[in-house]
């Protein structure tokens, strides 16, 4: 993750918050804890904008455990939940945009980390493909403006990596916020994930894979047997592997997904 090109995020999400009526911070609904971007939020009450959080990937969570983080969330801000993918809660997220607009025609900038589906709700919102969407976290580089409605202009930003965490490959992994292409060294990151899926999902990798391990190590070779990731010589290609999983999470194909903490929980 480079710390420039990082730099320069922010630079032009300050522009746009700076110019929009209302910020929605969209956050992912497999790890909502990870996804939540304090320091965008501070930004956007320093400059006295009011936010909406939006849950999204909500196909890939079950209902009761949404309604706990709005509930848990809301404590904060107004929060909805929808799928942009499958198009589902938009009606709802169009009656909450509008109720919190302090005017018609409204600006609402759509922040938050990268890969957490920000462009795809800026398509949904338009009803057809503006915005270009892709599983490559750091797709968008820079600001759009969309005019999705005769009273809305909705504004895409590139994802927002706070500046403590962006030398911390394997949380940023674990976020789904970095490229796994791009890791020099994809192995240890992949291995916190796993503890962290199996941890919350015990059977995602079986779901996945058909193989599982309670040694990560060994996990990753069995994935990589199982996908034909091989060395010249028949050794697994560990880090073909270890990408592969980074990426089955980030595409959603990997899943877990847990309750809000305190009274919110179960
Ligand atoms: N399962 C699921 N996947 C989604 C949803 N919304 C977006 N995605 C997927 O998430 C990936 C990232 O989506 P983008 O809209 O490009 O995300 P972004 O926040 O604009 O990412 P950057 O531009 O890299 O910051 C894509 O592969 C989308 O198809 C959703 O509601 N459900
Ligand atoms: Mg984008």
């Amino acid at each position: 993750m480079s710390r420039v090109s990082q730099l320069e995020a922010w630079r032009r999400v300050r522009g746009v918050l700076e110019m929009s009526d209302l910020v929605l911070e969209v956050i992912d609904a497999r790890d909502p804890l990870e996804t939540r971007n304090r320091k965008l939020e501070e930004l956007a009450n320093k400059l006295g904008k009011s936010l909406m959080i939006v849950i999204n990937k909500a196909d890939l969570v079950p209902l009761d455990v949404l309604k706990e983080w709005k509930r848990f969330l809301e404590r904060d801000y107004p929060t909805v939940f929808i799928s942009a993918k499958n198009r589902l809660g938009t009606r709802k997220l169009m009656v909450s945009i509008k109720r919190l607009a302090p005017r018609l025609p409204v600006r609402v900038s759509v922040v938050g980390y990268p890969n957490v589906g920000k462009s795809t709700i800026i398509n949904y919102l338009k009803g057809r493909h503006v915005a270009e969407t892709s599983p490559v976290p750091g797709w968008t580089i820079g600001e759009q403006l969309v005019k999705a409605k005769q009273w809305l202009v909705v504004i895409d930003t590139p994802g927002v990596i706070p500046a403590e965490e962006v030398s911390d490959e394997a949380l940023l992994v674990i976020k789904g916020a970095i490229d796994p292409s791009k890791l020099e060294d994809p192995v240890i990151p992949a291995i916190r994930l796993i503890m962290r899926i199996k941890s919350f999902n015990p059977k995602a990798f079986m779901d996945r894979y058909g193989v599982d391990s309670e040694d990560p190590m060994q996990l990753l070779e069995m994935v990589g047997r199982r996908r034909g990731l091989l060395l010249r010589g028949g050794r697994v290609n560990i880090r073909e592997a270890a990408i592969a999983v980074i990426r089955d999470w980030i595409t959603g194909k990997l899943v877990y997904y847990y309750r809000p903490p305190g009274d919110g929980g179960a």
